[in-house]
């Protein structure tokens, strides 16, 4: 071999192994995560516990939904009239550790804003205490959703869901997802709107515990998501200018596709997870325990804990009292 012939099988096998080695020595690629939904909503293909860090919703939050263009901001919601329902508290009892009423896991009723096993911190940020929803304007129905308080930051730090039952048989078809509301002014930021566009929510029995729901994949379909969907303008969230346990939520008219009758429902939790409807479906009574000593079986809260909600309240219309999860009818 001449030096010529040297030389180029030199750089020859300089060359393959500087191609060889290049890709090993780049970094691995970096995630790109400021698009990711917050961990509610990543966790709508797991059926995982449904307390994911909180902290983790927190961080993939700012930003999103932002650079929106709306045309329909909401207004003022009346400050009269409304269909209200409340739920109850444990907050003014002299006993905590418990929730002797509003909890019963076998028909769908949680009344558990604790800490599990030890249930010796209460959450007053997500122990609902009353709704009202206005459904007379013709472009948006308006919620005010009061909490018994805020936490010990003096923020709202839960996920809070307005669903709705349009055909009144109990499963409901939307759910409006918020995350940790904190803007005084009207923002689409922290609010999606998920459907359930394959009817699977409730299994044999909405509102009762059946594992025949285990199977359902809940609120699967993302309608809107901050502000990104067919309508930017279609669900709205603000804290409530005249009540500081109070957040307010706005939706279009034109999300109940004509439907003018329906019921509607209030959850609240450190997270929500829209897959996880109907929840008493995807737990076992055990696994979830119970807030109310009187079932020393299953007391005291343990999977399915730092939740609240209330029972449905009738829409615009009088309820016949046969509609599953009804409020009392007054
Ligand atoms: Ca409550
Ligand atoms: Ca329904
Ligand atoms: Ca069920
Ligand atoms: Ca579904």
């Amino acid at each position: 071999m001449n030096q010529l012939s040297r030389l180029i099988s030199f750089i020859l096998l300089s060359g393959l192994i500087l191609s060889a080695c290049t890709p090993a020595a780049e970094p691995a690629e970096q995630q790109p995560a400021p698009t990711e939904p917050p961990a509610a909503a990543a966790g709508a293909t797991e059926a995982a516990a449904p307390e994911p860090a909180a902290t983790e919703a927190a961080a993939a939050q700012p930003g999103a939904g932002s650079g929106v263009q709306h045309t329909s901001i909401p207004g003022e919601p009346p400050t009269s009239g409304g269909e209200k329902w409340g739920d109850h508290s444990t907050i003014s009892s002299t006993s905590p550790v418990r929730a002797l009423v509003g909890d019963r896991f076998s028909e769908g009723k949680f009344e558990r804003p604790y800490n599990a096993n030890t249930m010796d911190v209460h959450f007053p940020q997500l122990d609902i205490d009353r709704a009202v929803v206005y459904p007379e304007d013709p472009t948006w129905v308006y919620a005010v959703i009061t909490m018994v308080g805020r936490d010990a930051g003096d923020v709202f730090s839960g996920q809070y869901a307005l669903e709705l039952d349009l055909d009144r048989n109990g499963r409901g078809e939307i759910l409006i997802m918020l995350d940790r509301p904190s803007s005084a002014e009207w923002t689409t930021q922290g609010v999606w709107v998920y459907t359930d566009a394959n009817a699977d929510i409730g299994g044999v029995s909405p509102f009762k515990a059946d594992s025949a729901g285990a199977s359902s994949d809940g609120y699967e379909n993302v309608l809107f998501d901050q502000g990104s969907g067919d309508d930017p303008d279609l669900a709205w969230v603000r804290l409530d200018p005249n009540n500081p346990t109070s957040f307010q939520i706005a939706y279009k008219q034109s999300l109940l596709g004509g439907v003018t009758k329906y019921t509607a429902g209030i959850l609240a939790g450190t997270s929500l997870n829209p897959a996880l409807f109907d929840y008493n479906d995807h737990f076992t009574h055990e696994q979830a325990g119970a807030a109310n000593p009187d079932l020393p079986v299953f007391y005291p809260i343990k999977g399915l804990a730092e939740f609240d909600n209330t029972c449905r309240q009738a829409i615009a219309y009088d309820p016949s009292g046969l509609e599953p999860g009804l409020c009392p009818v007054q």
